[in-house]
């Protein structure tokens, strides 16, 4: 990276952690030890991919980024409270997250609930409140909304905890044909789980732009495969990574039988594969400008998507 988008990059994560701060103390009315859990999950943590996403998109379509930042924080907010639901015993039970412990460890299994359930409220507050265009604000709405609930980020985290049990595969069919199957129910756990909510950051920081259908296109591509190369790498660090880099805890999935590229394909295939999606997420940002400090960024994330240790 050079020390151009090292800057650019430091600048766009200090104006998201500036948002963050301003939203993060919702006001008279709002609980003690509420917001105390609020600002404990949204502050000081994270590598605030999604809201970044928001800012590049927003940028690269030809917007000014200022607009989006509101967007941003909702974003991050939305995934901040899938992870501490995600936490909790009822789902799957971790006490580690970030480097620190999860939310009903430090408070209790109501707060961590009720901290979620403010976070993904407070994210609609922003959008339909902060955003002046009022076509822009009722779009964002719908694409943050669309891809958080049952048919994104909701649903594919429904079918993820309901594997193996819920899931139906006929004894008559071929290994071959099984693992076609499996392949496509994880693609869709994930493209709902996952890559719904990076592709809602990227959509908002181009409907903020106004941005035209070539773009948005683009973006789409974009954020399809960078989606899927992100989630490979998360069943790669689950497989490998060291526990105390990550943050949090590591071999779960193996020891809970999930369904993971690394369990399908083994590491040396979905290593393959993540640095195949990288490609075709950086060939995917063509339409813009390669030398623009947004693209350059954008371009650096994605590499080092493969390479990241938490
Ligand atoms: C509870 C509705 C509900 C959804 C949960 C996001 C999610 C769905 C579960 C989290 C489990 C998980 C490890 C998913 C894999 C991808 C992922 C979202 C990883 C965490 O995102 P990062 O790496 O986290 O961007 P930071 O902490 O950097 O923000």
């Amino acid at each position: 990276m050079t020390s151009e988008t090292k800057e650019y990059r430091k600048a766009l994560l200090s104006e998201i952690e500036a948002v963050l701060e301003h939203y993060s103390v919702p006001g008279s009315g709002c609980p003690e030890r509420l917001c105390q859990a609020i600002r404990y999950n949204l502050l000081g943590a994270g590598k605030r991919l999604r809201p970044l996403l928001t800012l590049l998109a927003c940028e690269l379509c030809g917007g000014e980024r200022k607009k989006a930042l509101t967007a941003a924080a909702a974003v991050e907010m939305v995934h901040v409270y899938s992870l501490i639901h995600d936490d909790l015993p009822a789902m799957d039970n971790d006490s580690l997250r970030r480097g620190r412990p999860t939310t009903h460890v430090v408070f209790d299994e109501a707060t961590a609930v009720l901290t979620g359930d403010a976070l993904l409220t407070l994210a609609f507050e922003l959008l339909s409140g902060t955003i002046k265009n009022e076509k822009t604000s009722l779009l964002c709405c719908r694409i943050l909304s669309r891809a958080a609930g049952s048919r994104g980020m909701v649903g594919g985290q429904a079918d993820d905890t309901s594997y193996p049990e819920g899931f139906y595969l006929s004894d008559h069919i071929s290994e071959e044909e099984k693992k076609i199957v499996l392949a496509d129910h994880l693609a869709m756990i994930h493209q709902r789980k996952t890559g719904a909510l990076i592709l809602a950051a990227l959509r908002m920081g181009a409907t903020i732009a106004q941005a035209d259908f070539q773009q948005i296109m683009a973006l789409d591509e974009f954020g399809s495969v960078f989606g899927l190369a992100f989630q490979i790498t998360d069943d790669i660090l689950d497989a490998t990574a060291d526990p105390d880099l990550l943050g949090k805890s590591v071999g779960k999935d193996e020891e809970e039988g999930k369904l993971t590229y690394v369990s399908l394909w083994g590491l040396d295939k979905s290593r393959q594969m993540a640095r195949d999606c990288v490609n075709q997420a950086i060939d995917a940002l063509r339409p813009f400008d390669q030398e623009s400090p947004a693209a350059k960024l954008l371009i650096d994330i994605t590499n080092s998507l493969c390479s990241r240790k938490k």
